[in-house]
Order: C-alpha cells, then sequence, then structure tokens
C-alpha cells in the first residue's frame, strides 16, 4: 500500500515539506475515539496515536483538530513510545456540519474528502428538506455531491423513479441513484466512483445501509465493530465510530455513525459578512454609540421603517453580537481546558524531575 493508494498526492508533499528531516512520517487517520486516534502509514501499516500538546494548542477552534481523513506528522519517538502527532496537514476539503446542540460551531466529520455520498431511503426517511441541507453542506466543502435511495427493493421502481426525480430537481450537478444494498443493485456506480486515493464519505441516518453499501463493496467481509441493537431487537447493527477503510480494489471509504442533526454551521466572519450591509448602514447613525434601539437619528431603524430592511433581518441583526460572543464562549472553553491540560503536564513533568532527583541521590547512595 502506497501513500498515494491513501490519498496522498503533491498538495500533501508540498505540505509536508517543512516537517521532514526531523524523523516525522505521514500518516492518515482513519479511525478517532474518545481517547485516541489510529493512522494507516505507508506500507499498511495501522498504529494508535496521540494528539500532542503543541498541535492541540495550535488548534484554535475543535474544527482545526485532527479529525478522520486527515494527514497528519507522526512522532514514532523510541521503540515503545506511544506515537504522537506533532501537526495537521493543510485540507483539500472538509465536510461539515453545526455542532450537535446550542452552539453555531463548526464540526468536522470528515477531511479530505473527494464524494460525499447522502444515504436516504424513498420512504420513511425520505426529506426532500434534509437531501437540500446535505447538497448545501457539501457545496460548502467542495466536494462532489451523490445521493443514494437505497432499499429501492422495498419500494415500486415507480415510486423510486418519481423520489429520484424531485431530489434531481434539487441540483443538477448531483449524481442521483437508486440503489438496493441487500440484492447489490446498482451498487456500480458506486464503484464507478472509487479510483485509487478517491475518498468517499457516507453520510446519512441510522439505519438507512451505510455500512452495508461499505459491506457489499468489500465483498461481504468487513466485519463491523458495532454491537448488535438490543433495543430493537432486530439484530441491527449501529456504527459507533467513524471509519476510514481502504477498499482492495483502490479508493478509500468512509463509513459514520448515523446522523440526526444535520445544521449549517457558522463563524464570526460568516455571520459579520452576512449583515455588512446593516453595518454599513450603522455608520451612518447620528450617534457613534447607537444601540439602534429607538435611538434618535437611527440609520437602521430609518431603514427598517422606510421598507428597505426586513424587520425579522433587523432583529437578528439586534441579536448578532450575542450570538458572536456564544461562539467565542466556546472558544474560551477549549482554551480553559488547554490550559489545565498544560498545568496537569507541569505538574508531571515536575513529579518525573522529582524522581530523577530521588533516583540519583539513592544512585550516589545518599539516601
Ligand atoms: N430491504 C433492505 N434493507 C437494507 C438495505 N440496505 C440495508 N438494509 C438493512 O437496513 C438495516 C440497517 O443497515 P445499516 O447498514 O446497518 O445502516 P447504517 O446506515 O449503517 O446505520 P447506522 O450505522 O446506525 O448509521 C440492516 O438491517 C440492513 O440489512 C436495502 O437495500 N434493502
Ligand atoms: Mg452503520
Ligand atoms: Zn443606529
Amino acid at each position: 500500500m502506497t501513500l498515494e493508494d491513501l490519498g496522498w498526492n503533491k498538495f500533501f508533499a508540498g505540505e509536508f515539506a517543512s516537517w521532514t528531516g526531523q524523523g516525522f512520517v505521514p500518516g492518515r487517520l482513519i479511525r478517532e475515539t474518545k481517547i485516541n486516534f489510529s493512522a494507516l502509514l505507508e506500507g499498511g501499516e495501522e498504529i494508535d496515536c496521540v494528539l500532542g500538546g503543541k498541535a492541540w494548542h495550535e488548534a484554535e477552534t475543535d474544527a482545526d483538530l485532527p479529525a478522520v481523513g486527515d494527514w497528519v506528522v507522526l512522532d514514532r519517538g523510541e521503540e515503545g513510545d506511544e506515537v504522537v502527532i506533532r501537526g495537521r496537514l493543510s485540507r483539500f476539503s472538509r465536510f461539515s456540519r453545526k455542532m450537535p446542540g446550542k452552539s453555531a460551531q463548526e464540526q468536522v466529520m470528515a477531511a479530505n474528502v473527494d464524494i460525499v455520498v447522502v444515504v436516504t431511503d424513498p420512504g420513511p426517511d425520505y426529506s426532500l428538506r434534509r437531501i437540500e441541507r446535505y447538497l448545501m453542506l457539501i457545496e460548502r466543502c467542495g466536494a462532489r455531491p451523490v445521493i443514494l435511495l437505497n432499499k429501492a427493493d422495498l419500494f415500486s421502481e415507480g415510486h423510486c423513479a418519481a423520489a429520484a426525480g424531485e431530489v434531481r430537481e434539487l441540483s443538477e450537478v448531483a449524481g442521483i441513484h437508486v440503489t438496493s444494498a441487500l440484492e447489490s443493485q446498482g451498487l456500480e456506480v458506486l464503484q464507478s466512483y472509487l479510483r485509487p486515493g478517491v475518498t468517499i464519505t457516507l453520510m446519512g441516518s441510522s439505519g438507512v445501509g451505510k455500512s452495508t453499501l461499505v459491506n457489499q463493496l468489500l465483498g461481504g467481509e468487513w466485519q463491523d465493530t458495532s454491537e448488535v441493537n438490543e433495543v430493537t431487537g432486530r439484530g441491527r447493527h449501529t456504527t459507533t465510530h467513524r471509519e476510514l477503510i481502504v477498499l482492495p480494489e483502490g479508493g478509500l471509504l468512509i463509513d459514520n455513525p448515523g446522523v440526526r442533526e444535520i445544521q449549517m454551521w457558522t463563524d464570526e466572519a460568516t455571520l459579520r459578512e452576512s449583515f455588512a450591509d446593516v453595518e454599513e448602514l450603522a455608520t451612518q447613525c447620528r450617534f457613534a454609540d447607537c444601540k439602534h434601539q429607538k435611538d434618535a437619528g437611527c440609520a437602521i431603524e430609518t431603514a427598517v421603517e422606510g421598507g428597505r430592511i426586513d424587520p425579522e433581518r433587523y432583529q437578528s441583526y439586534l441579536r448578532l453580537e450575542e450570538e458572536i460572543e456564544e461562539l467565542n464562549r466556546r472558544r474560551r472553553k477549549r482554551r480553559m481546558t488547554t490550559e489545565r491540560w498544560a498545568k496537569r503536564n507541569r505538574r508531571v513533568k515536575a513529579r518525573n524531575l522529582a524522581d530523577r532527583i530521588e533516583l540519583e541521590k539513592e544512585e550516589r547512595g545518599e539516601t
């Protein structure tokens, strides 16, 4: 297995150039758990690794942290040492969503992907609004969009074709295919997208057949590491970890756990940009400290009254600073964790130093 088989190219080689000569090797992250990462190296060796303190520090937001699909700089250290991620190479693309919950911040679900395949069905999971949201996120990611209407065996041909037609209305560029993972129908279309070094990530709700598709493409040999779902009693295997799989015939697939919430993410710059015209008006208010709420000579309120600015948009603008504050709160929270970590690391170092002094004393026979 060459680096190219794993998706390596000139872009990453250029990114890695500044790291050479220090004994580091590049690796592609294939798995992430709560405690560590797994990476694939040239030759196909799989190793576990942890994030280095400096790399952690340099990440300003969660989205900067390494994610599955990322190329990282690995320090193997001495024999028996923990392998440490020293840095993350820039991404050519990333598929993100809004972090679940209140924060509007970005969560990277897969890095360096060429194609995002959204799996759904023409039945219970089918939602044009959700598909539309996925398409917007994929457009932002820069990857090629593909929509699969899976489980075709459960529906009439006419029904499947009608659903595919509706999805086609949403996008002219997306690849739209009707498949049945169970009956290996239409899988050749997925195969046609797969080439050595091409990375495809599979997204969609739980139970739509993402893992079944992966398994079929692997010739039914893939052992999913998930547990059987005891609750439904249907013996369903629910994927619990995001995982990048290298296909024997070339190409890379990322299988994801089912997604419940798929929303647009945003950041301060994007938020401010979307209100650039209102901010411009604010410079024309009579008072520099205008709160734009019943203040005399407020240019924004005048514009709202004159129908030049939508009242709802005006309300969102008033909440803008609050929202930005919310975005930054999360950032600060991350920083605090970092500092706590640093403190703990210093304590560990201090303890090691104390141990060493103690040991040296012992060796000199002073104790
Ligand atoms: N009838 C039919 N059943 C399918 C098809 N594809 C998958 N299934 C079944 O749907 C169930 C869920 O499939 P999975 O592949 O585990 O779904 P998933 O998308 O990986 O789900 P999560 O891992 O929870 O996100 C399994 O019982 C599959 O056998 C299909 O094309 N037709
Ligand atoms: Mg799965
Ligand atoms: Zn004003």
